[in-house]
């Protein structure tokens, strides 16, 4: 068998479907709302890979240093020989644990992007040509199913703080769905970003570059590639709120004057009211005792946690 096989769970125009409901949904309810993953087209993906390396984005650096510091101890606790990693995007991070697990032979990236599976597959192969690399295109919210000839024990790993984007009941039903793919023995790594001073955590979602202004602009762009929408970026302004009650940062476009957006693929017409936001993105920031707390209402039980130096983000290691 190749050592590289990219399977799409998808349905080639689920995608288009989904996006198309989301949109019909999402622009016609009050307050306006869009899922966050429609941000990840090829250059929303190249946005974000942008906002990874801004002064104020910490977050990526912060899991960074916690995987280093913690991958032989990580390794030691799983004896993992399937890695599972949902939203893997570029695979960058991933590399530091793949390299310290010393009885991997299986990776299973999961993401939307099969543009960046092929691409994050490749160059992973290529240093580690013994590994055997099963992407799965599919989207792990929407229940996940995975080849079942992956050799246990499976470490699953969900990084980059992306369960924040998650409401809270969303959570628990895509906690409970990864609970459920695990068998006992296997692990889950989680990475949250964790609650801290509300001038840290908006300079991260509100650039001085612009950076994240145009990431979240991009699903406009996207609107107006997949559906014909003709928005105008530049009529909306970026948004970036601490939510101190619930504990999120809140991704906003605010429209700077009245305006109405055809959207013809959906036979749609949408009116915004000037200042009337659409939310984008929630990402939520965490509390040890409150990742413990959903953790083990999915029946995961946590068993280690690791903050980077600073304090800022934290890696949760926790089993069936
Ligand atoms: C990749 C989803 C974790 O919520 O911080 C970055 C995406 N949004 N800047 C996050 C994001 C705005 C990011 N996640």
């Amino acid at each position: 068998m190749s050592p590289f096989t990219v399977t799409r769970t998808l349905p080639a125009d689920a995608t288009a479907a989904a996006l198309r409901a989301d949109v019909a949904e999402g622009l016609t309810r009050t307050p306006k709302q869009l899922p966050p993953k429609w941000f990840y087209d090829a250059r929303g993906s190249e946005l974000f890979e942008e906002i990874t390396r801004l002064p104020e984005y910490y977050p990526t650096r912060a899991e960074r240093e916690i995987l280093i510091a913690r991958a032989a101890e990580i390794a030691d606790a799983t004896g993992a020989r399937t890695l599972i990693e949902l939203g893997s995007g570029s695979s960058e991070k991933t590399r530091h644990l793949i390299e310290a697990l010393p009885d991997l032979h299986a990776y299973v990236p999961v993401d939307v992007s099969e543009s960046a599976l092929e691409l994050a597959g490749h160059a992973l192969l290529a240093d580690h040509p013994g590994l055997t690399v099963h992407a799965l295109v599919a989207d792990f919210l929407g229940g996940l199913t995975l080849p079942d000839d992956l050799p246990g024990p499976r470490l699953l790993a969900f990084l980059g703080g992306t369960i924040g984007n998650l409401l809270p009941p969303e959570r628990a039903e895509f906690l409970a769905s990864v609970s459920a793919l695990l068998s006992p023995g296997d692990a889950l790594l989680l990475g949250t970003d964790l609650v801290k001073d509300e001038a840290t955590l908006v300079a991260a979602y509100d650039d001085a570059q612009g950076v994240t202004a145009e990431f979240n602009k991009n699903v406009l762009r996207v609107l107006d590639r997949e559906l014909g929408a003709d928005i105008d970026p530049a009529d909306f302004d970026h948004v970036a709120v601490w939510d101190a009650e619930r504990e999120w940062i809140e991704m906003r476009l605010r429209a700077r004057k009245d305006l109405t957006a055809k959207i013809p693929a959906l036979d749609l017409a949408v009116s915004f009211a000037a200042g009337e936001e659409v939310r984008t993105e929630v990402s939520a920031k965490f509390r040890e005792e409150k990742v413990r707390t959903e953790l083990a209402a999915a029946g995961l039980e946590s068993r280690r946690w690791w903050t980077d130096a600073a304090g800022r983000f934290a890696l949760s290691l926790a089993v069936r």
